[in-house]
């Protein structure tokens, strides 16, 4: 049987004690990485939860399991049973629950279902540890442990409290695995765009609090903000501390100066980039500011987008980095990947270090898989819900004035039960 709990209830303990009784029992124990990209982060590693399933009655082995599947564990020691709780006859397991039956059935295995038992004193605590994930300190460290466990992470767009949970909810199983978004990506042009604003820093930092806000009060994921230019370098060193505060794990600025344009225009309109000493300056004075260990600044470079060429991409990268940047972003709004992959390739040849954040919404046929052998390390799905959901909106608004009434509209719309479940009772 397997075991991803980082609470151990009377409900286990019964499962164990049904699956001990059938013969040699060994838990296999879900790694962090499995655990966080179905249910939640871990409270405990997976090192501590095999110590704590060993120590119990009835086991006999433990081992590490490293997939939601049990397609390697079955080949690898052929369970004569396999023992699960009856919950996962529906929902996001019942594929996994099918390929156990038919790779069981291939040597004579059996699958033996106990009753799962709901326990509301177990369910009390997870919605504590729940709330514990999205508090400040517990939020601001987790996207580099995610880092540090996955090597590459994903961050999908949010602007919202309902966009927040739709990448906090979202999960998806496939081939054995399960996906979730790691983090949360801040955009600014989202951000502007649900104001009906346009993305030039016309929407103020308290507002751009208020947003984080209103998704940080219904999420746990980790938050990496959109920061802009970090404005002036005075303004930015305040902007750090109250990201921190929050519970904010990353921010990114970009070094352009003036009046600012969403990348995606490149040069078609005026942007100007900041010299590579003022902008480094700015990244100094907000690592000064810094109270916390976890906090990072990532330096983001325009000089793709602006056609300044890859040695001066390369040359802002090295004196960002050493002016304390955590990370680097590096930009293009090219749909042919070339020039971003030969920016990794020449920057990893002397950094092998510091992580490398893309933003793939024109080059956008590239794998994640692709994006991690070159040494990418995060990548930012930058808008993709504000531009599927708002032209939904748009074509509701046309049909029911076209129709003059909403019945053409309905087969268009979420059902209330539906939208009714989209948001916690708690
Ligand atoms: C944003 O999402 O606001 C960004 C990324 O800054 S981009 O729009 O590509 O410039
Ligand atoms: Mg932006």
């Amino acid at each position: 049987m397997s075991l991803s709990t980082d609470v151990i209830h009377g409900g286990h303990i019964r499962m164990i004690e049904n699956a001990a009784s059938l013969g040699e029992l060994t838990v296999g124990v879900l790694s962090d990485q499995v655990v966080a990209s179905y249910k939640r982060y871990p409270l405990l590693s997976c090192k501590e939860r095999m110590i704590i399933a060993a120590s119990l009655k009835g086991v006999a082995h433990v081992i590490e399991q490293d997939e939601m599947s049990y397609r390697s564990v079955i080949k690898t020691y052929h369970p004569d049973i396999i023992v699960h709780g009856d919950d996962w006859r529906t929902g996001l397991q019942q594929p996994i629950r099918e390929e156990v039956i038919r790779l069981l059935s291939e040597y004579g295995g059996e699958l033996k279902e106990f009753p799962y038992s709901v326990n509301e004193e177990y369910d009390k605590m997870e919605a504590h540890a729940r709330m514990q994930l999205s508090m400040p300190d517990m939020r601001r460290g987790r996207l580099k442990k995610i880092l540090g466990m996955k090597g590459l992470i994903t961050a999908m767009e949010a602007h919202s409290g309902i966009t927040g949970l739709i990448v906090e909810n979202t999960t998806v199983v496939q081939d054995g695995k399960t996906y979730q978004f790691d983090a949360m990506w801040i955009s600014s042009l989202c951000d502007s765009t649900a104001k009906g604003k346009p993305d030039i820093e016309l929407v103020d930092m308290t507002s751009r609090f208020r947003t984080i806000d209103d998704i940080m009060e219904v999420t746990t994921k980790p938050i990496i903000f959109d920061g802009d230019t970090g404005g002036l370098t005075e303004h930015f060193v305040y902007t750090v501390k109250s990201l921190e505060r929050m519970g904010v794990s990353m921010v990114i600025i970009e070094d352009k100066t003036g009046l600012k344009k969403n990348s995606l225009f490149g040069t078609e309109v005026k942007q100007n980039q900041d010299s590579i000493e003022n902008f480094c300056a700015k990244i100094a004075a907000g690592k000064r500011a810094q109270k916390t260990r976890d906090f990072m600044i990532c330096a983001r470079i325009e000089s793709l987008i602006l056609e300044k060429g890859m040695d001066d991409a390369l040359t802002r990268a090295f004196a960002f980095v050493k002016a304390g940047a955590d990370a680097i972003m590096i930009h293009s709004r090219k749909k042919d990947p070339t020039e971003i992959f030969t920016f990794v390739e020449k920057f990893r040849e002397k950094d092998t270090l510091t992580p490398v954040v893309v933003v793939p919404t024109s080059f956008n046929t590239v794998t994640e898989d692709e994006f991690r052998s070159r040494g990418v390390n995060i990548v930012i799905y930058a808008n993709q819900l504000t531009r599927t959901g708002f032209p939904a909106m748009q074509k509701a608004a046309r049909t029911i004035l076209e129709n003059h009434r909403a019945k053409e509209c309905d087969d268009m719309c979420m059902s209330i039960k539906d939208i009714i479940t989209l948001i916690p009772n708690d």
